[in-house]
């Protein structure tokens, strides 16, 4: 375990027992992940390309079950009976002043009714959902369900990834408390990564984002020092090497949050939804195939596969069949419900939620689609140049960030998911940068930029006199000082989650 990483775990270790009182029984250590190039595509079907970062989520738990006799009394549902319960406590190294209250859950189980956790995640975003989020990967095991006793899980979360940062620091929580909490799966060896990666994925759309996987999937399978190439339906991931004798890649945080699953209803899970009404469109146009549950299961990556057509012949379907203005709820001629249909507009909004209705009024599927066969490429193009045997050629890498910023200009112009900081940060990377691009949902967060080795102090440099500086001055803060290694800093690709159990 790398020095930094080890003192990390043993802070957490000493803080769980100040904080819970006993001892925890595991750690997981979770990263960050940075997309090299591949947005908003996967949960279109299209594979992508992360690499893991050197931040950590780390998640402490103990899990202590008790027969039911041994109950404390007034946990109870009605005084004098022995209701078995689930007893969840969730707290943070940096307490409620760092801005994570604590939370206690408690739920009562009942013979023959599963639990439900709805609930908990209705009552608006809370920093623990994820966390929930994680641990109820495994809800449906029998530590969790079975009647005669209850069960009492303490967590505590220590971590340094930046948040809201599109460096996935919600996604590396629930992989973490996943990982914390694997003992109440009833046979752990049998789970392998990809494995546990689609369970985390499948959770983590209970806080209220529809995410693709690339997330949890770089977060459990990374490999230092490389790429990895994350391919889904079904979920596979191999290593890809990185030209990084001769390249380092650069983060660069624009300093503006983006917290996705506050906005969720009008940014992410209505671009999800306008992916899928472009699917719609496109299978109207060549014959109509897709029912209800089609539509919500499948993917623009399953119509070009279906349809056995290149990435460019997409992109003239779209442009042929997707009108380039937008589409309105409003009853008239092509208008988002007549397009669907009643029974596949419902499917799709159990999907992402009933809100991107309430709250939209126009829907831009050309665009979304545009962008999506468009990003689709550049990734099939940088994987076989990355894997290429001309691999480490300028000529290879200078395509290479063209590519990433291709990638940039169809996330602001296409996918509409950028924002003034960060066009303004990515072309100051771009002074010194080979390719400059968003990484992550966008509308905020940070930029990641492929640098020659020689010049990465150069470009630290520029971007802190181009842009820290005049945004410090803007904002009356008095200079970016110690924290300009914070907001921007060389990656070194890491390893994925790992799990400590302790004695
Ligand atoms: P971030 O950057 O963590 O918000 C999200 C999704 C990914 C992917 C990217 C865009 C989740 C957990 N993550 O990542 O699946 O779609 O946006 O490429 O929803
Ligand atoms: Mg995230």
């Amino acid at each position: 375990m790398p020095a930094g990483q080890e003192d990390g775990v043993l802070r957490i270790g000493k803080r769980f027992v100040e904080i819970h009182g006993r001892q925890p029984h595991c750690i997981a250590l979770a990263p960050g992940r940075v997309n090299l190039i591949g947005e908003h595509i996967d949960y279109n079907g299209y594979s992508v390309l992360p690499i893991a970062t050197n931040h950590t989520v780390r998640v402490a738990t103990s899990i202590d079950t008790h027969a039911n006799s041994s109950l404390r009394r007034e946990d109870n549902d009605d005084a004098g009976a022995a209701a078995a319960m689930v007893d969840i406590t969730i707290a943070h190294a940096d307490g409620e002043q760092g801005g994570h209250p604590a939370r206690r859950i408690t739920k009562h189980k009942h013979t023959g009714v599963p639990l439900d956790w709805s609930g908990e995640f209705a009552s608006g975003p809370h920093w623990t959902n994820y966390v929930l989020a994680g641990i109820l990967c495994w809800s449906d095991t029998d530590a969790m369900s079975d009647e005669s006793s209850s069960i009492e899980i303490g967590v505590l979360v220590d971590g340094d990834i930046p948040q809201a940062a599109g460096l996935s620091s919600s996604s590396a929580l629930v992989v973490a408390s996943a990982l914390a909490t694997l003992s109440l799966h009833p046979s752990p060896p049998s789970l392998t990564c990809t494995h546990i990666a689609e369970l985390c994925t499948h959770t983590e759309r209970r806080v209220g984002t529809a995410g693709g996987g690339m997330d949890q999937s770089a977060i459990m399978c990374c490999r230092r020092g490389a790429a990895l190439h994350v391919q889904f339906s079904p979920l596979r991931v191999s290593v890809v090497p990185l030209p990084t004798s001769r390249v380092v890649f650069v983060v660069a945080h624009s300093l503006v949050e983006s917290p996705k699953a506050v906005q969720a209803a009008t940014h992410y899970n209505k671009r999800v939804f306008e992916c899928s009404l472009a699917l719609a469109i496109l299978d109207e146009a060549v014959g109509g195939f897709l029912g209800a549950d089609d539509v919500v299961r499948s993917t623009l990556a399953d119509f070009q596969r279906s349809r056995q057509l290149c990435h460019d012949g997409c992109r003239s379907l779209v442009r042929q069949h997707i009108r380039e203005e937008a589409y309105t709820k409003v009853a008239r001629q092509g208008e988002v419900s007549s397009v669907l249909g009643q029974e596949r507009l419902d499917a799709l909004l159990r999907r992402v939620g009933r809100d991107v209705w309430t709250l939209n009024h126009t829907f831009q599927p050309h665009k979304r689609a545009l962008h999506v066969f468009g990003e689709a490429a550049r990734v099939a193009e940088f994987l076989q140049l990355a894997e290429g045997p001309q691999r480490d050629t300028d000529a290879t890498i200078v395509r290479l960030g063209e590519l990433m910023n291709a990638s940039d200009e169809s996330m602001r112009d296409l996918y509409e998911c950028g924002c003034p900081e960060l066009t303004a940060l990515t072309s100051i990377c771009r002074k010194v940068a080979i390719g400059s691009r968003v990484t992550g949902a966008g509308w905020g967060g940070c930029t990641v930029s492929m640098v020659w080795s020689g010049d990465a102090q150069r470009f630290i440099e520029t971007v802190k006199e181009g842009y820290y500086e005049p945004l410090m001055r803007e904002r009356a803060t008095a200079s970016v000082g110690d924290d300009l290694g914070r907001y921007v800093f060389v990656v070194d690709p890491a390893e994925g989650a790992q799990l400590h159990m302790r004695e």
